[in-house]
């Protein structure tokens, strides 16, 4: 009822920070989402048996051009990729069940795709699979995305298909050939497909050998996310042959884990470890955030402790578009007041000092156990914020959110 959405409202309040100074600094760009499938953190800037595994996402950590944030998290549940794309478009957290794309689509959203096309960009998603998967087609209407560039605007061929469909490789050529069509300027989220379970690719684009362990999975993994590697590399030169290069930001990042817990111990061996403990597990949600800024020459690596619902607010920051009014979750990554905190969906949470996982509060930097009063207001303020969001979402309370003036439109009714 009314009551909780001013609840929510006073909460979201009481916890907005100051904007970055790079406020509006890049300000009329488009802004490429490349959504990467199943890439974890644990495979950036290392080897598997003296092979490289991602030298082209490598090339870009510590680059003035480009922020790469090394301690960002997943936040998603069941709903894996969609949920990472509810959790950006948003900044509020997925359900704790089932997949809210497909049980809230018709809900209200003040989506960041509708922000963006209120600022006036073309919006769209750009996915090579059926465009009902996740209920998509009927939640970019509630996102408010004017475009969805499915399987069908796309060529899939026997050749050119592997795993789940169309391969990253001709996927990103044919999306530049699409791109070239739109106007400008134009947000997009392209989502990749190839490093997906069960990790199957043609031995012909196979750069790097299998690895060896008792995980037939993880021993693939690692060839599709090179893959997926080598096609963002070719991504990036084909659009360096446009003008849209230029005048664009590209932010890429893991929707969620590929190696679930199932593959611990053959974890433990790549990372030679003796186990896999929840606190590793925790620390082995961390996806790579990478905000790549052609011509920009300040920016490297980024340690802040972060999540999905933050990556929002600090694209939109950058674009220039406000953020005061929005009932987020999330905060701009690069102001100076943002607090190095992560809330995992299921109530685990990591900040510079603690980590939270199986019930047990860790000292983060020796991975020993450590007093739990520590760790006490953080649970009490992760079980807080999901059960906000939960609340906005099962109640479908944004219909009664004005997000341009921060109206209650419920205080209004009650009044009358
Ligand atoms: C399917 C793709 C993969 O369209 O987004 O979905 P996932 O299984 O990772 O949620
Ligand atoms: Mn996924």
């Amino acid at each position: 009822d009314g009551s909780e959405l001013v609840e929510v409202s006073n909460y979201v309040n009481a916890s907005k920070i100051e904007r970055s100074e790079l406020f509006g600094e890049f300000e009329g760009r488009n802004v490429i989402f490349i959504s990467l499938e199943s890439l974890q953190s644990f495979v950036i800037d290392e080897q598997m048996d003296g092979h490289e595994i991602t030298p082209f996402l490598n090339s870009l950590v510590g680059r003035d051009d480009t922020f790469y944030f090394n301690n960002f998290y997943h936040q998603t549940g069941l709903g894996k990729t969609s949920d990472s794309e509810f959790i950006t478009e948003n900044s509020l957290f997925g359900l704790g069940r089932g997949a809210v794309f497909f049980t809230h689509g018709g809900n209200t959203y003040n989506s960041m795709s509708e922000k963006l096309r209120n600022n006036g960009y073309f919006t769209s998603v750009m996915h090579a699979n059926s465009k009902s998967f996740w209920n998509r087609d009927m939640i970019y209407q509630s996102f408010n995305i004017e475009k969805f560039y499915d399987v069908e605007s796309y060529n899939v061929t026997d050749d050119n298909a592997v795993n789940w469909g169309l391969k990253d490789k001709p996927f990103f050529e044919q999306s530049v050939e699409l791109m070239k069509q739109m106007p400008q300027p134009f947000a997009t989220r392209m989502i990749t497909l190839t490093n997906h379970f069960p990790f199957t690719l043609d031995v012909t684009d196979q750069s790097i050998p299998e690895y060896t362990s008792n995980s037939a999975t993880l021993n693939r993994y690692f060839q599709t996310v090179r893959y997926m590697d080598e096609s963002l590399e070719l991504f990036f030169e084909q659009l360096k042959e446009t003008d849209i290069y230029d005048n664009s930001i590209i932010v890429m990042y893991g929707d969620h884990y590929g190696i679930s817990e199932n593959h611990n111990k053959a974890m433990a061996q790549f990372l030679n470890k003796e186990e896999i403990t929840a606190y590793d597990s925790a620390l082995l949600q961390s996806v790579p955030l990478f905000i790549h800024i052609p011509g920009y020459t300040e920016g490297g690596v980024m340690e802040q402790v972060a999540g999905q619902v933050d990556t929002r607010p600090t694209v939109l920051h950058l674009l220039g578009i406000d953020t005061e009014y929005d009932m987020q979750m999330g905060s701009d990554l690069l102001s100076a007041e943002h607090e190095d905190f992560v809330i995992f969906r299921d109530g685990r949470f990591i900040t510079d000092e603690l980590v939270y996982a199986g019930e047990v509060c860790y000292d983060r930097s020796s991975g020993e156990q450590t007093d739990s009063a520590l760790c006490e207001p953080y649970i009490e303020r992760a079980n807080m914020e999901l059960e906000y969001s939960d609340k906005l979402i099962n109640g479908d309370l944004l219909r009664f959110y004005d997000d341009q003036t921060g109206q209650l439109i419920i205080d209004h009714e009650a009044a009358q």
